[in-house]
């Protein structure tokens, strides 16, 4: 960096400085903290995103939200060129701008970073950076901070996309970088297009009467997600939606309402009740990248069915299965490639759908909790699909298979749809263009468990009794440090403090279909206990134990 440089980062890092006596982590999703915390942590995330940008000689994105947390919270994270999660690589770094302590330290850190990351300051091809943020009023300012940010590096563009959910940016990001249309209106017309050719690929036998074609509601957070889902559902035939709890509402955002609250209660949000037994709902969370179904169950009291991420992945495993059963079957293709499917998901995945996959004959793969580190691992199959327990997730389709779908759908002659095999290969290839192959996106998501319903004629309640989900529990217990608990095997084991995995296998098996584990929390101060046993009364009692366990070990 030369002279000029590292002045102008001085004098524009001088008006934003560091909160005192908060030490900020990127953390499993980017920084998250009141917003009041925020301003010099984004503005530095803007110099990071700008040097990203320089070093991978891509486009590069910075959302600012604080997904499903309580609306005086913000937070930053960074999309990467293909779309997906900032580099691990590169968090250390992003640790260590946040906490510097001044402009002078800041400077020198920048420094020491270009030099060992060798990053380019030839002006060849200048930084470029999308920006984007949630429906939260402290969105405004903190864009602005970020601007200021990436703009501190000379030549760098940034360009504010305005509000948006958070698979909206990530989307966009991965659309320039492919050299593809990028702009929203370009993301609605790909999903909406995608999910109309997967309703015309509906075998015509099917009535399309079934249960699914009645309406669906949606509660939207009161965030981003209701507003771009009416924009969307404006393009859309063959699919009625009504949606509640829109940021335009003027309900508090993720206040007793979204993904997160119906996932962890398991009750209705408001705005749900009785009036709504038995019609298929579903939840967003407060940036969009989270789904669950549910429905009311009658005469309850706000309780309800869940049909949770590890549901959608059994749904969407099933739905592609089939499509791949049908290309292998038949002999009338040319250069038949046989696809391997793979499913990810982590510990906290119910035991009966573990089960279920594993039933259909699928690989199923495990991997620690967060979404960078499925998103990772399903990138190994030629489609992989991945979803946590609450709501996280998609589906990834290897370059490789995508091309080769794409040929065969070249060779159709227009107007044609050709035999069953080939109809099944340009289903697949309209998955690959609904869902959100840059990270979980609850609208494209939704729009394709929509099209399989309508394609298996089923209603929630069938697709919600593909297995019958093991009563668990989920505790957290405060410690004086969670980093001392340290796990392997995808977080089902505990390896330190020593003793402390010896004494919850001891506490599990004494309860049939008993399972149990903990992991330090990467959100929040706190160690979580999960277990899950026979009857509810009996996963209770072993998360109690175990919890237990926990304190005693590390209180
Ligand atoms: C973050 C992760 C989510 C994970 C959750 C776990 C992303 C985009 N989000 O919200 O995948 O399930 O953290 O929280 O990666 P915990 O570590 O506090 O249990
Ligand atoms: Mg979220």
């Amino acid at each position: 960096m030369n002279e000029e440089q590292s002045s102008v980062i001085l004098n524009t890092s001088s008006r934003f400085s560091p909160p005192q006596g908060v030490k900020l982590s990127y953390g499993t999703a980017g920084f998250r903290a009141d917003a009041s915390l925020l301003q010099s942590t984004v503005y530095r995330v803007g110099i990071l995103a700008a040097l990203r940008s320089l070093k991978t000689k891509s486009v590069i994105g910075v959302m600012i939200t604080a997904s499903h947390n309580q609306v005086s919270d913000n937070g930053v994270k960074i999309a990467d060129p293909s779309g997906g999660m900032l580099s691990q690589h590169w968090e250390p770094f992003a640790d260590a701008l946040a906490n510097a302590t001044s402009p002078h330290q800041l400077v020198k850190l920048i420094n020491e970073f270009v030099e060992k990351e060798n990053i380019p300051f030839d002006g060849i091809r200048p930084a470029e950076v999308l920006l984007g943020r949630d429906t939260r009023p402290s969105g405004d300012d903190l864009l602005e901070a970020a601007r200021q940010g990436v703009t501190s590096i000379i030549g760098a563009v940034a360009l504010d996309m305005g509000i948006l959910t958070t698979p909206q940016l990530h989307w966009m990001v991965r659309a320039r970088n492919k050299g593809l249309k990028a702009s929203e209106q370009d993301y609605f017309e790909q999903l909406s297009s995608s999910f109309r050719y997967l309703l015309d690929l509906i075998p015509s036998e099917r009535s399309k009467l079934g249960g699914a074609n009645e309406k669906l509601v949606v509660d939207g957070a009161n965030g981003v997600g209701g507003v771009k889902l009416k924009a969307l559902e404006k393009l859309l035939s063959g699919l009625v939606i009504e949606v509640r709890n829109s940021s335009e509402d003027g309900g508090v955002l993720n206040d007793g309402v979204g993904a997160d609250y119906v996932q962890k209660e398991k009750v209705v949000p408001h705005g749900f009740g009785s009036k709504d037994a038995g019609i298929r709902c579903a939840s967003l969370d407060g940036d969009a990248d989270r789904l669950v179904y549910f429905s009311v169950q009658p005469e309850s009291n706000g309780t309800i069915d869940l049909v949770d991420g590890d549901k959608i992945l059994s749904l969407f495993s099933l739905f592609i299965r089939e499509q791949l059963s049908i290309l292998n079957e038949k002999e009338d293709i040319k250069n038949l490639h046989q696809a391997r499917l793979g499913v990810v998901q982590t510990a906290y995945a119910n035991g009966a759908s573990t089960g279920y996959l594993k039933q259909l004959g699928l690989e199923v793969e495990l991997t620690p909790t967060g979404v960078k580190y499925l998103h990772e691992k399903a990138a190994e199959f030629d489609i992989g699909i991945y979803f946590e327990a609450n709501g996280h997730g998609t589906v990834l389709f290897s370059e490789y298979f995508t091309g080769w779908l794409e040929a065969r759908s070249n060779e159709l002659s227009s107007g044609s749809k050709g035999s069953e095999a080939e109809k099944a290969a340009l289903r697949l290839l309209a998955v690959s263009k609904l869902i959100n192959q840059a990270v979980g996106d609850a609208l494209s998501g939704l729009l394709l468990v929509e099209v399989i319903l309508q394609h298996m004629e089923w209603s929630i309640h069938r697709w919600n009794d593909l297995y019958h989900d093991l009563p668990s529990r989920q505790l957290k217990v405060k410690v004086a440090d969670r980093t001392a608990v340290v796990t392997a095997n995808a977080e089902t084991v505990v390896v330190s403090p020593p003793g402390l995995q010896e004494a919850i296998n001891e506490e599990t098996a004494k309860y049939p279909h008993g399972r149990s584990f903990v992991r330090p929390s990467g959100t929040e101060d706190v160690v979580r206990v999960y277990a899950e046993a026979s009857t509810q009364e009996t996963a209770d009692s072993l998360a109690n134990s175990v919890a237990k366990l926990v304190d005693r070990f590390l209180g």
